[in-house]
């Protein structure tokens, strides 16, 4: 049977029946990074040295050093990246099984509801709507909120930040204990640089999509990008991070299955 499925899933790469959509946004200097109040140390955004190029210093290789924060990018959030989370079992990006970093994907298109307010939270509410339209979401789940966030050109449209703070689409804390608890989603995957509003830092529990999601096991993506290419329902996403050693994040190559 499973030889069965993989060997269709092969054919339907092949003949183009399957799609993969490639989820993840170009990782270099211009990547924009999270911005935190002054009082909280910041994180690096990417930088790239040559170690050598075709030369003196390797006459027929190519290849570079990086530099970067764990959290650039389209990337993934470990469960120990919030103290929530920093006692739970397997919490760091060399301890998750792997078998965890695929899921179905439930896309909730947020887009002309973020467009006319950029502090849009979606709430419970919202969710069960959607599932009254698509069905309910399956255990294991990525839910992904399409905003159309990764359409904006350049750090400043896209961080958003105005004189009191960011301001950018996330969830009500409501809706991310509903997302966890009832239905068990893996994780919350966004188009914005967090997984949480750009206000989150005054909601209860401040950074609500970091603190549940974190604090019960659960994963986040940041700085997706081409979910407008995703059916609400019947995608398969794989998010795979770097097995960084007690890594609480990483850049990911995120990929759809898309029928
Ligand atoms: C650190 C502090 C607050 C936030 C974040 C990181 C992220 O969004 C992240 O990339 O995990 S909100
Ligand atoms: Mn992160």
């Amino acid at each position: 049977m499973s030889n069965a499925v993989l060997s269709q899933l092969v054919e339907a790469l092949r003949s183009g029946a399957v799609r993969v959509v490639d989820l993840t946004q170009p990782l270099g200097p211009d990547t924009p990074v999270i911005e935190l109040p002054p009082i909280f140390a910041s994180s690096p955004g990417f930088s790239m040295e040559v170690i050598s190029r075709y030369d003196d210093k390797g006459p027929a290789w190519y290849w570079n050093t990086i530099h970067l924060g764990e959290h650039t990018g389209t990337h993934f959030d470990a469960p120990v990246h919030w103290i929530t989370g920093a006692q739970l079992p397997d919490n760091t990006l060399d301890k998750i099984p792997a078998s965890k970093l695929i899921g179905p994907a439930c896309v909730i298109d947020c887009s002309k509801e973020a467009e006319a307010d950029n502090d849009f939270l979606l709430t419970r509410e919202h969710v069960l709507a959607w599932e009254a339209a698509h069905g309910r979401i399956p255990p294991g789940s990525w839910l992904l909120m399409r905003t159309d966030w990764s359409k904006r050109k350049g750090r400043e449209a896209f961080l958003n930040i105005r004189a009191d703070g960011a301001h950018s689409p996330g969830f009500t804390p409501d809706c991310v204990r509903f997302l966890a608890f009832e239905r068990d989603v893996l994780g919350v995957g966004v188009e914005c640089v967090g997984t949480d509003a750009g206000q989150a830092a005054s909601f209860d529990p401040p950074f609500p999509a970091h603190n549940i999601m974190h604090g019960s096991g659960r994963f986040g993506l940041a700085s997706l990008t081409n979910l407008d290419q995703l059916p609400p329902t019947g995608a398969i996403v794989i998010a795979a991070p770097l097995k960084i050693v007690e890594g609480s994040g990483s850049p990911a190559r995120v990929l759809a299955l898309v029928p």
